[in-house]
């Protein structure tokens, strides 16, 4: 099985908009921080109730599948195979809420995305397409990777941790 993401980069494009987002971002003060934790609660309560909980696109094991990102959700086909293999969800604003990317084009996605307010907070990444996540990625400020986590043989359980934070 063909191996990437050799440092675990986040996609060009993604790096593009999110750094671009990022400079809007102001040094965080105690209001500020409180009043985006109420709006990441609120798009997060908004996403999980628009079409019901069981939305098969949010679930963590349904949203390997291509089909499920239906209704709210903008798709393309790459390869041109009838399958989605790009899925992004914005809010009313616009502003990006999830990402899911099938990025080996073997019809399962494997790739996604997760933001507030239109800078990255995670991504997951499922790297030996055997449709379970196996390496997550949190970032800072949507650019800066904060702690990454990895399945190494792919068993369920996190056996490899980096947090740059702690290591400071
Ligand atoms: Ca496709
Ligand atoms: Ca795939
Ligand atoms: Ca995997």
């Amino acid at each position: 099985m063909k191996k990437r993401h050799n440092e675990f980069s986040v996609p060009a494009e993604t790096v593009h908009v999110t750094e671009r987002q990022a400079l809007r971002v102001k040094p965080p003060r105690a209001g500020h921080i409180v009043i985006a934790f109420v709006l990441t609660f609120l798009v997060v309560t908004s996403v999980a109730g628009e079409d019901g909980p069981i939305e098969a696109a949010l679930d963590p094991d349904g949203r390997f599948d291509p089909a499920a990102y239906i209704g709210g959700w903008l798709t393309a086909d790459r390869d041109n195979d009838g399958r989605a293999d790009y899925a992004v969800r914005v809010d009313e604003r616009g502003y990006k809420l999830r990402e899911a990317m099938d990025y080996n084009l073997d019809g399962r996605m494997d790739d996604f995305y997760f933001y507030s307010n239109d800078v990255l907070q995670r991504q997951e990444i499922d790297s030996n397409f055997d449709r379970a996540i196996d390496i997550w990625i949190y970032m800072w400020r949507g650019v800066y990777v904060q702690k990454w986590e990895r399945d190494t043989d792919y068993d369920g359980v996190v056996d490899l941790i980096r947090d740059y934070a702690q290591s400071q």
